[in-house]
C-alpha cells in the first residue's frame, strides 16, 4: 500500500486574526493569507490549517460559531475563502479547516430554537437538564472556569457548556445533530478544503448518567474518550471523510495512549492524526496550569517518548507540536528567549522535527517569535485569562503575582500580530490591531529572518526539507537514549539500513556527550545533516555540546 501523502506533510497553522489585515481594520483577513502564500511556499509547508473564520461573535476567536456556511465578515466573504483555495492549490499547498462541533455559539440558530420552548423541533440539539435542589445538573467545571450548566430562565433548565457559557455543547446522542454536522462537512470538503482539523473531537460522547465528579471541579471522567466517541468517529468516516481524499487531525484534550492508537489506526477508520497535550503540561505542577513554574525537563522527555513509542507499537500516528493558539511560545518556554533566542529556537524545532509523526508549526515559530510579557489586564483579550484574573484575584493572589502567572501561562501569549517586519505594529496593519504587538518586532521579524542565511527561518526550511529526503524521518523507529541526562535530549531513529542520532542541549551550560555503549554504529559511516552551530563536532561518541547546540547525525 502506498503511504498516504500526510505522513510525509508538513503543517502551518495560521490564526487569522492575527496573521496579517490588508484592510487596516487591526484583524488580519483571507487576503492578507493569500498575500503570505509566497512566503509559506518558500517555507516549504505541504498544508495549512486555518483556525475557524466562520461567522461568530467572537467570544473566543471563532470557537464559538454562529453560522457554519459563512465567513466571519471583517475575514472577507466566500469568494475571499474560494480564491485562497484556488491560489493555494497552485503552489502545492493544500487548505484545511477547523470543525468545531463539540459545541456551537449560543447565537447559532439551532441554540435560540433549542432555547425557546421544550417542545422546539431543536431542543434535543443541546443538552439541557433540570437542576438539582436550586443547583446545577452536575458539578462538572467549565474549562474556562466555573460550573459548566448554565440556568436559562425562558424554559427553566440548565444547558451544557464546557468552554465558555456562549458555547453551548451540542447532542451527539441525537442523530439529527450528527446528520446535519456531516451534511456541513460535505459542504466544505465539495467546495476543496483538503482536510479537518476537529476541535476537541474526543469529548463529544458524554456519559448519559450525568453523575457528579468525586473530585469537586472536575468531572472530565465523564465526557473524555467518551462511551460512544470511537462509534461517532467512525460513523463520521464513513459518512463523509471515507468519500474524500483528505486529512483529519483531531485535536484532544486530556486524552490517553490507548484511546489515541484507537482514533488514528487505519483499520479502525476514524481519523488519521491526533494532538495530544501531555507534553505541554511539564510546566503545570499537579497538574495545575495556573502557576508559574518551571518546567520538568526529564518528564518531558518521557511523555513524548512514550508517545513516539508506543504510537508506532499500535500503528497510530501523531501530529508533532510545540505551538499553537492556545499555549505560549516555545522559545520562551522551553527555550531561552534571551541569551540563546537563536540557538534554542533551532533545538527545539529539530527535537521536534526529527521525531515520527506530522510537524505542525504555529505562524511566527517559524522566526523565533516570543511571549509578548504583556502586564496589564487590559492589552489581554483571551476570555480564559480575562476568567483567570478574576478567579486568582478572589483566591487572594495580588495583581503582580496573577501577571507573573499570565505573563507565562496566558493563551494571548502566541495570539500578537505576525511580526512581519520593523514597521509601526511590526507590519501586521496599518490600523490599530485588535492585540498589542511585542516589544521585540524590531528585531524579531520575518523580514531580517529572511535576510539573514544563518535564521531560524531558513533552519525550519532544511527541517522541512530533510523530511522530503530522508524516509527514515517517516519510518524510523524511535529509542530515546540517556533517559536520566538532566540536560541532554537525544535520540536514535532507526530502520533496515540507516540511522538517525539527534542530540540536543535544552540548557545554557556546557555538557558532556557520550555515546551510550549499546548504540551500535559499528560499521556506519556518519555525516552532519544539520547543526545550529557552524563546527559541530563529527566525532559522534564523545564530545562536549555547547549551549542549547542541536545536531543531526546520518549513520549509513
Ligand atoms: O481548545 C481546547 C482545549 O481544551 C485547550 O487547549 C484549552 O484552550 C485549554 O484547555 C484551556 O486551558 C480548543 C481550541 O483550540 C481553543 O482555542 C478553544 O477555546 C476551545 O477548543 C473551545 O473551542
Amino acid at each position: 500500500m502506498t503511504q498516504p501523502w500526510w505522513k510525509k506533510a508538513v503543517v502551518y497553522q495560521i490564526y487569522p486574526k492575527s496573521f496579517c489585515d490588508t484592510t487596516g481594520n487591526g484583524v488580519g483577513d483571507i487576503q492578507g493569507i493569500i498575500q503570505k502564500l509566497d512566503y509559506l511556499a518558500n517555507l516549504g509547508v505541504d498544508v495549512v490549517w486555518i483556525t475557524p473564520i466562520y461567522d461568530s461573535p467572537q467570544n473566543d476567536n471563532g470557537y464559538d460559531i454562529r453560522d457554519y456556511f459563512h465567513i466571519y465578515e471583517p475575514y472577507g466573504t466566500m469568494g475571499d475563502l474560494e480564491q485562497l483555495l484556488a491560489e493555494a492549490h497552485k503552489r502545492d499547498i493544500k487548505i484545511i479547516m477547523d470543525i468545531v462541533v463539540n459545541h456551537t455559539s449560543t447565537e447559532h440558530q439551532w441554540f435560540i430554537e433549542s432555547r425557546s420552548s421544550k417542545e422546539n423541533e431543536y431542543r434535543d440539539f443541546y443538552i439541557w437538564k433540570d437542576g438539582k435542589d436550586g443547583e446545577p445538573p452536575t458539578n462538572w467545571e467549565s474549562k474556562f472556569g466555573g460550573n459548566a450548566w448554565q440556568y436559562d430562565e425562558q424554559t427553566g433548565q440548565y444547558y451544557l457548556h464546557l468552554f465558555d457559557v456562549t458555547q453551548a455543547d451540542l447532542n451527539w446522542e441525537n442523530n439529527k445533530v450528527r446528520s446535519a454536522v456531516y451534511e456541513m462537512m460535505k459542504y466544505w470538503l465539495d467546495k476543496g478544503v483538503d482536510g479537518f482539523r476537529l476541535d476537541v473531537i474526543n469529548l463529544i460522547s458524554k456519559d448519559q448518567q450525568f453523575l457528579n465528579d468525586e473530585l469537586p471541579g472536575d468531572g472530565r471522567k465523564f465526557y473524555t474518550d467518551g462511551p460512544k466517541v470511537h462509534e461517532y468517529l467512525h460513523e463520521m468516516n464513513a459518512e463523509v471523510f471515507s468519500k474524500y481524499d483528505m486529512m483529519t487531525v483531531g485535536e484532544m484534550s486530556s486524552t490517553s495512549i490507548e484511546n489515541c492508537i484507537k482514533y488514528t489506526n487505519p483499520e479502525r477508520k476514524e481519523l488519521d492524526m491526533v494532538f495530544s497535550f501531555h507534553h505541554l503540561k511539564v510546566d503545570y505542577p499537579n497538574g495545575e496550569k495556573w502557576t508559574k513554574a518551571d518546567f520538568d525537563f526529564l518528564k518531558l522527555k518521557q511523555i513524548l517518548s512514550e508517545w513516539q513509542v508506543e504510537m508506532n507499537k499500535g500503528g497510530g500516528w501523531n501530529a508533532l507540536f510545540w505551538c499553537n493558539h492556545d499555549q505560549p511560545r516555545i522559545v520562551s518556554r522551553f527555550g531561552n528567549d534571551k541569551e540563546y533566542h537563536r540557538e534554542s529556537a533551532k533545538m527545539l524545532a529539530t527535537t521536534m522535527h526529527m521525531m515520527q509523526g506530522t510537524p505542525y508549526i504555529y505562524q511566527g515559530e517559524e522566526f523565533g517569535m516570543t511571549n509578548p510579557n504583556f502586564d496589564k489586564i487590559d492589552e489581554y483579550r483571551d476570555i480564559e485569562s480575562l476568567n483567570m484574573f478574576q478567579i486568582l484575584k478572589a483566591s487572594g493572589k495580588s495583581e503582580q503575582e496573577i501577571y507573573d502567572i499570565l505573563k507565562q501561562k496566558s493563551r494571548d501569549n502566541s495570539r500578537t500580530p505576525v511580526q512581519w517586519d520593523d514597521s509601526e505594529h511590526a507590519g501586521f496593519t496599518t490600523g490599530t490591531p485588535w492585540i498589542g504587538t511585542a516589544a521585540n518586532y524590531k528585531e524579531i521579524n520575518a523580514k531580517n529572518a529572511l535576510a539573514d542565511d544563518n535564521s531560524i527561518f531558513y533552519h525550519y526550511q532544511k527541517l522541512i526539507q530533510l523530511r522530503k529526503d530522508y524516509d527514515i524521518v517517516t519510518d524510523g523507529n524511535y529509542q530515546l537514549i540517556l533517559p536520566e541526562h538532566d540536560a541532554i535530549f537525544a535520540y536514535i531513529r532507526e530502520n533496515a539500513a540507516e540511522k538517525l542520532l539527534v542530540v540536543n542541549n535544552f540548557y545554557a551550560n556546557d555538557v558532556e556527550f557520550t555515546l551510550p555503549a549499546h548504540v551500535d554504529i559499528e560499521g556506519y559511516a556518519s555525516e552532519i545533516l544539520l547543526s545550529n552551530y557552524p563546527d559541530s563536532s563529527q566525532d559522534l561518541k564523545e564530545f562536549t555540546l555547547r549551549p542549547y547546540e542541536s545536531i543531526i547525525y546520518y549513520l549509513k
